[in-house]
């Protein structure tokens, strides 16, 4: 189950100021909905549900195939600096980086000294403490309803598998009865359109699309219209780019001027998706995002493939954004919350 949780609607904003793009189609006035019901997940523990069991095999095997020699690590009989040192390598192999590798190790040892353990297989266990301590700031829900419409803009380099995850995202949204509406702002490639439309053909939500159009214009025209018909939710797909190619980071930092025109509290949320086979690579992405666009959470994507995971350790030390979902299939319902708990579990299994 999603941790989404619903807020009361805020009181109306104020007028935008008039937008740079054509004036949007107008769209009919629309009577003041009733406030959504305030959905709150359980909190944790959904370790039980068959449901998020199936998926957290699916990233404890997605994680194995890395080889994860982390969990090998503790096979031996003896704490000692051969155990540290094979464990440096495992993390270092696993995309952890030299930073969070470091501090995991320190607070590792730190931990087994407070627990005066002798045995191995228990410093296992105190490492997954320790990860799971680290990752805990990145574990955070998606706030949907504080703001009406609430805006998403999404970005990432190409085929990371943002235009999959607004689809995953859609469905569940609309499983939760929120209205979406979906802006196809990768006007580049026809086929992108296209598999937006799909999407949104599959979760009867509404799509916003223009041939040929500028991106950041038809932003402001889903803002609009999403405004106008008193939507909850609007997707923002824009198309894949990488941070150095600088014009089109430009083009992204337009999109979100243009939809703070079209709507003065927006984007609420800016998503960075990540493949997250992309190993130490993602940290650069992760650091190159949010310097152009000031991120407000994470999508980590493809998990169930030969991701390795530990570039998760590495975010969570040097660049926190929160990680809202994680990716660990290709069908619509492999898109679940991220659980600092539940992920160390898997990095060592
Ligand atoms: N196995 C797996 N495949 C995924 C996942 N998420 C996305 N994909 C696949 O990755 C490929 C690219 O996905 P898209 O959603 O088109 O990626 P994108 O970021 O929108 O790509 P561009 O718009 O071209 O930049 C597709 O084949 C998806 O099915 C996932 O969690 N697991
Ligand atoms: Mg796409």
């Amino acid at each position: 189950m999603f941790s989404f949780f619903r807020k009361k609607p805020p009181a109306p904003a104020p007028a935008p100021e008039a937008g740079p793009a054509a004036a949007p189609a107008p769209v009919p006035p629309v009577a003041p909905q009733a406030p959504l019901p305030a959905v709150v997940s359980p909190p944790a523990a959904p370790a039980a549900l068959p449901e998020r069991k199936g998926w957290l095999d699916k990233l404890k095997a997605g994680l194995r195939k890395t080889g994860s020699s982390i969990a090998t690590v503790f096979t031996g009989t003896q704490i000692d600096d051969a155990l540290y040192e094979e464990l440096e390598a495992a993390l270092l192999m696993a995309d952890t980086g030299v930073k969070a590798t470091e501090h995991l190790l320190a607070d590792l040892k730190k931990r087994v000294k407070e627990s005066k353990t002798t045995d191995p297989a228990a410093v296992k266990g105190l490492l997954a403490d320790a990860i799971a301590a680290l990752l805990a700031p990145l574990q955070k829900p998606l706030v949907i309803g504080e703001h009406k419409p609430t805006v998403i803009m999404v970005a990432g380099v190409n085929g990371a598998g943002k235009t999959t995850s607004i689809g995953k995202l859609t469905r569940h949204l609309a499983n939760e009865g929120a209205s979406v509406l979906l802006a196809a702002a990768d006007t580049f490639r026809a086929a992108a359109r296209e598999q937006l439309a799909v999407w949104a053909d599959r979760n009867t939500v509404e799509i916003v699309t223009q041939e040929g159009g500028d991106p950041a214009a038809v932003s402001f025209d889903a803002v609009s219209a999403g405004k106008a018909r008193g939507r909850d939710v609007v997707l923002v797909d824009t198309a894949g780019r990488l941070p150095t190619q600088l014009h089109l980071m430009e083009e992204l930092r337009k999109i979100k001027r243009v939809v703070q025109k079209a709507d003065g509290t927006a984007p609420h949320e800016v998503l960075l998706v990540i493949d997250g086979n992309t190993g130490q690579n993602a940290l650069t992405q992760v650091k190159a995002f949010d310097e152009a666009l000031q991120l407000t959470g994470l999508v980590i994507t493809k998990l169930d493939g030969t991701a390795k995971g530990g570039v998760v350790c590495a975010i969570a030390r040097e660049r926190p954004v929160p990680i809202y979902f994680i990716g660990v299939g290709e069908k619509l319902e492999d898109l679940e919350t991220f659980n600092a708990r539940e992920f160390a579990q898997a990095l060592l299994n």
